[in-house]
């Protein structure tokens, strides 16, 4: 393949830094039972800003070749805002990813298209790649303008990048009808939007930086939908929440990913 699958598992607010090591232990223990080819495969945990240290001790005193991020960013650098944490002090715990532009963080925070790109660049300044998530929800689909949509947030968010700042985004496709739902998309449906979704970058940004960018699928991702989804040819990887929860779980999608 052309791009390497990358699973992430969004582990939202779950897991204390103790749980956390334990998880990191079993997944990696569960992964080399299983003789498992980390050059296949990317393997990435998002937990809470709070287990990220426990998660970057183990990853370096092992070598463990698992990579980890955060959920959100703050858009500003340093300062005076209370609760908020930076790219650089992300950037500093060894993260590879941030996830931008959640549904979730869209719904529960004031998180706007300015403050996604805000994020985005961020993200790419403190030399991480981000997870941007996009998607439609029912209504949206309903009125069938559901790639419309879909493609419009990606191209709102990134418009004012360059091709080499574009060429480390990271696109996740979540329809918000999808999320911890159990309704899983069919693999149609997202590979629908992911070719869209790079049809679209690669108008901005040239064919080179299209077949670099990874697009993953999200929602209601388990082991029982997971291979159907990743033969599409768009679709190169997952954003796993609830299943992620398990270690189980997300060992057995890095086998069939
Ligand atoms: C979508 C997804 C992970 P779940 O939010 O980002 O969650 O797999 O629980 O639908």
């Amino acid at each position: 393949a052309k791009r390497i699958p990358l699973i992430a598992g969004n582990w939202k607010m779950n897991f204390d830094h103790l749980e956390a090591t334990y998880y990191v232990q079993k997944l990696v223990w569960l992964l080399r039972d299983a003789r498992f080819d980390y050059s296949q495969c990317e393997i990435a945990l998002m937990p809470p800003f709070t287990s990220l240290r426990s998660v970057q001790v183990l990853v370096e005193a092992d070598k463990l070749k698992i990579h980890y991020g955060a959920q959100a960013v703050s858009v500003t650098t340093q300062g005076a805002f209370t609760g908020d944490v930076s790219a650089d002090m992300i950037a500093h715990l060894g993260c590879s990813y941030v996830i931008v532009g959640h549904s979730e963080r869209r719904k529960y925070h004031p998180e706007d298209d300015a403050n996604i790109v805000d994020q985005v660049r961020a993200v790419l300044a403190a030399g991480m790649q981000p997870i941007l998530c996009v998607g439609e929800s029912f209504e949206e689909r309903r009125q069938g303008i559901e790639l419309d949509f879909a493609v419009g947030q990606v191209r709102d968010v990134t418009r004012d990048l360059s091709a080499t700042e574009a060429a480390k985004l990271i696109v996740a496709y979540e329809p918000v009808w999808a999320i911890g739902t159990g309704m899983v998309a069919t693999p149609d449906t997202a590979q629908q939007a992911a070719k869209a979704i790079r049809g679209d970058i690669a108008a901005m940004f040239g064919d080179d930086v299209s077949q670099t960018v990874r697009i993953l699928y999200g929602g209601s991702v388990s082991s029982k939908n997971a291979l159907d989804l990743i033969e599409e040819p768009d679709v190169d990887g997952f954003l796993i929440g609830g299943a992620s929860l398990d270690p189980d779980e997300m060992a057995r999608i890095a086998r069939i990913t």
